[in-house]
């Protein structure tokens, strides 16, 4: 019997703010991505470093214009490559796509009443060319891409007026969009506020004068929330048959001994992890969250009906990425190393990538069973996938055997987890083609199927390439996920 169900979306996600590029093309306007900047000689583990952003470096970036420093805003010129990319994706045989809708490029500043007409546009003509290709979009509201003029203007999440301009955001895509979009996403990662404010919500720590960085984290994610909720009941009223999922970075962390202080340390961090897709998939908060938040002295500015909105805008499904487990240890001695976007004490069972991340196949596996015994609604992995230093030959081919091993390993459990029972409606490996790490802003830290001839500094042809597991995929997926060999 099969494993995978006959309509499984296999495919691939990428994000508008690291393929897209053209960042000032037809009436776009600035959002928070064109602030990141390249930084040679990159401490992978020094996140803090990386992730900091200061009024100082905003005003840098928004003078900068066509400067090669930020990568994000050439990305891999998919503006103007997407028929190629699409046609690619297509021989793969991709059943889906999941993209993000660059909030800019409908809305420049986010505050404008109508719609940008050559925004709305440029999608419709992804739009017909992946469904000329029969290739489903699944669709991301909001993948670290707010308009930096809200950013700026209202310190990002922190202010309520942000949930109005994003539903009306939201309600355009819908209406202009409906037709061709079955699954959405309210925003990407939404635990992420936490790690990088200023990504995932505009949140600007040095504007933080009136309440702490950490009030400010917690506020945004309340409003994202909201919208979040406010949206999906507005996706119902528009589009019958529409799904909307929140989407987590699913950072299953294990203890580093069976010592109780290192099993309560990872309970909580899982605990933590968990809290924000449990306000979205049960409405509300729960009790233990609300508990870690007074305990922080947190006090969150609700109005009167958010707890109804929530409980009304509750998510369809649950999408995830998962890249590695971590693991957490009491004794502050431990050795560390680098994750995404947070730190793990070192698992002596498991090999790293070339930026350390840890790979543990199993763990996904862990992840799905984790999740669906919590939930109990479809799950959708939405990324997955390992950055790695790849070599073009003179040839023209690219040989990347870790990477088909890392797949192919992440497919056999997840294939394993269907078969014990989990309802998994598909998977997108993050990238299908070669982008911009949206951590480190480097181009040479490849995920796709696909290369892409850019250096870091943005030099190269921007030709395509397919490498070997472009191959090995095409086989995974026209077998259904039978044939991993
Ligand atoms: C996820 C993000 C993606 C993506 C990926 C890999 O957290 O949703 O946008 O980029 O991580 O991370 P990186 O690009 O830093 O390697």
């Amino acid at each position: 019997m099969a494993i995978f169900r006959d309509d499984f979306l296999w495919g691939g996600a990428i994000a508008a703010n690291q393929v897209e590029g053209a960042w000032n093309l037809d009436g776009k306007g600035l959002f928070v991505a064109d602030v990141a900047s390249f930084k040679p000689h990159l401490d992978v583990k020094d996140y803090a470093g990386h992730n900091k952003v200061t009024s100082q470096m905003i005003e840098e970036a928004m003078a900068a214009g066509d400067s090669k420093d930020y990568p994000k805003r050439r990305g891999i010129d998919f503006y103007h490559h997407y028929e190629e990319d699409i046609a690619l994706f297509a021989e793969m045989g991709f059943k889906a796509l999941r993209l993000s809708i660059a909030w800019t490029r409908l809305y420049p500043t986010g505050e404008e009443s109508e719609p940008n007409p050559e925004g709305i546009a440029f999608y419709k003509r992804v739009f017909e060319c992946l469904k000329a290709h029969h290739i489903q979009p699944i669709v991301t509201l909001s993948h670290y891409e707010m308009p930096l003029h809200l950013s700026v203007t209202y310190n990002g999440w922190v202010d309520r007026s942000i949930i109005d301009h994003f539903v009306r955001f939201a309600e355009t895509c819908f209406r202009e969009f409906g037709d061709y979009v079955t699954y959405w996403l309210t925003f990407n990662e939404v635990d992420s506020v936490g790690r990088h404010p200023f990504t995932t919500a505009g949140i600007i720590p040095d504007r933080c004068t009136d309440y702490s960085l950490e009030e400010a984290v917690y506020q945004a994610l309340h409003h994202q929330y909201v919208a979040a909720a406010l949206a999906t009941k507005k996706m119902r009223q528009l589009i019958s048959g529409s799904h909307m999922g929140c989407m987590l970075t699913k950072l299953t962390t294990y203890p580093n001994t069976c010592h109780p202080n290192d099993v309560l340390l990872s309970l909580s961090k899982n605990l933590e992890n968990y809290a924000h897709s449990d306000v979205q998939i049960f409405g509300c908060y729960p009790r233990l969250y609300q508990h870690f938040l007074a305990s922080k002295g947190i006090r969150i500015k609700a109005e009167r009906g958010d707890h109804a909105i929530l409980a009304e805008g509750k998510a369809d499904y649950l999408a995830f990425s998962y890249y590695m487990s971590r693991t957490e240890s009491a004794d502050p001695t431990k050795e560390q190393v680098a994750g995404n976007t947070i730190m793990s004490v070192k698992n002596p069972y498991l090999a790293s990538t070339d930026w350390g991340w840890q790979i543990d196949p199993v763990g996904l596996r862990i992840s799905l069973l984790e999740l669906y015994d919590r939930y109990q609604i479809p799950l959708m992995i939405v990324e997955n996938g390992m950055g790695a230093l790849d070599h073009l030959e003179e040839d023209g081919k690219i040989h990347d055997s870790y990477r088909i091993d890392y797949l192919r390993e992440h497919i056999a459990e997840m294939a394993k987890a269907v078969e014990m029972g989990v309802d998994l409606l598909g998977y997108t490996s993050w990238a299908p083609i070669d982008l911009i790490s949206v951590s480190t802003s480097q181009m040479s830290k490849r995920y796709g199927y696909i290369y892409v001839d850019q250096d870091d500094l943005g030099q190269g042809s921007l030709e395509r390439y397919q490498k070997d597991s472009f191959y090995w995929y095409q086989k995974v997926i026209q077998s259904n996920g039978e044939d991993l060999e």
